[in-house]
């Protein structure tokens, strides 16, 4: 694997979810795959979650790795080409990437939308720029519009808790699991409904996250429905054949899994809201109540979450609440990632 941004990098999805089934059981099986290799992690933005966890996978396939927080010592960057660099920016990417790309084998970039130009952001600029200068693997960790090895770690996390006709599988494999898995197989045990919703947020967040979830959802088998409020719909490239109902409460109704995400209008509608907070209505925030329109949903979020403003303190704490072992597939869903591209070197 080359570079690994969309849910079509990862190829058929029951053979990937068979690797993090495989790496789940045995994290240091492929240790000898990293020797002498050297990943380096490139953040414009803040992480805990990424910056932990592909640290690990990476660590657990015996790379090096290396780590630069672009605006925590590093020379400020300019990214437009162009520009007479006569303000604070002392060091143009177009030579920054290079550079970096002489010093590793693979490189991870965690770089924000700016909210401000949708069609920069779209065009996810700085990414592509990483993949065309830097003569190296290139992989998203959350770039613009998305974030992959999160919705990856989503898949593998709904496939470990869907409901099963036998309780004992959601313990077992993931691949024996799925030969009954409605997920990817469309079994006879009735679709998956996953619902992604839209919820409430003082900041303005990008769209990387629904947009991966999306796209990722759609390549599974499974009854795919988004809700948010009107002017908020996502670019088409990502909604796909998901079903998008205004009405929260019809969409909750039968949900097996409730994913809650913010994200800023996506402009979509009215481009000149691009990037903007455009609704405030905390009646779309997840509560007890909203749960109980669910099927005993799961309820999953990626992480940081704001209490109170998403989702309630009495539903990320309920026992229906995954939002810790989502997390921790982090570190699974990236290595099944690290592992193919340390394959393709
Ligand atoms: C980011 C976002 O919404 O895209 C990262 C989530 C993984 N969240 C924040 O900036 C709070
Ligand atoms: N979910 C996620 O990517 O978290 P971080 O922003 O902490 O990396």
């Amino acid at each position: 694997m080359k570079s690994f941004i969309n849910v079509e990098d990862l190829g058929d999805l029951k053979q990937a979810l068979a690797e993090a089934q495989e790496i789940k059981q045995d994290r240091y099986k492929y240790q000898h795959l990293g020797k002498n290799k050297t990943l380096m992690m490139i953040f414009f933005n803040n992480s805990l979650r990424t910056r932990l966890s592909t640290q690990k996978a990476a660590m657990n396939l015996g790379m090096n790795v290396i780590v630069l927080d672009v605006n925590a010592g590093a020379w400020k960057l300019e990214t437009e080409r162009g520009v007479i660099m006569n303000s604070d920016k002392s060091e143009h990417l177009l030579e920054a990437i290079p550079v970096m790309g002489c010093y590793c084998d693979i490189i991870g970039v965690r770089s924000f939308a700016g909210l401000k130009d949708r069609e920069y952001d779209y065009a996810e600029t700085v990414l592509n720029q990483f993949i065309k200068y830097s003569g190296k693997p290139v992989f998203a960790m959350e770039t613009a519009t998305v974030h992959p090895l999160q919705a990856f770690a989503d898949l593998i996390t709904i496939e470990e808790y869907r409901p099963t006709p036998v309780p004992s599988q959601r313990e077992g494999g993931i691949c024996d699991a799925m030969n009954h898995s409605p997920l990817l197989s469309g079994g006879a045990g009735g679709r998956l409904k996953v619902v992604l919703t839209w919820a409430p947020h003082c900041r303005a967040l990008p769209q990387a996250v629904p947009n991966s979830f999306a796209q990722w959802m759609n390549a599974a088998d499974v009854d795919f429905v988004i809700t948010h409020p009107k002017g908020y719909e996502l670019d088409p490239m990502f909604v796909g054949n998901a079903r998008v109902e205004y009405d929260q409460k019809k969409a909750f109704e039968g949900a097996d899994f409730i994913y809650a995400k913010n994200w800023s209008n996506p402009g979509v509608t009215s481009p000149a809201d691009y990037g903007k907070i455009t609704c405030e209505d905390m009646s779309w925030m997840v509560d007890t109540e909203h749960m109980s329109w669910t099927n005993n949903a799961k309820f999953m979020h990626c992480l940081p979450v704001r209490r109170n403003l998403i989702v309630t303190d009495d539903v990320i704490e309920s026992e229906n609440s995954i939002v810790i072992p989502e997390a921790a597939n982090r570190e699974i869903s990236c290595s099944v990632v690290l592992k193919r591209m340390l394959e393709a070197l």
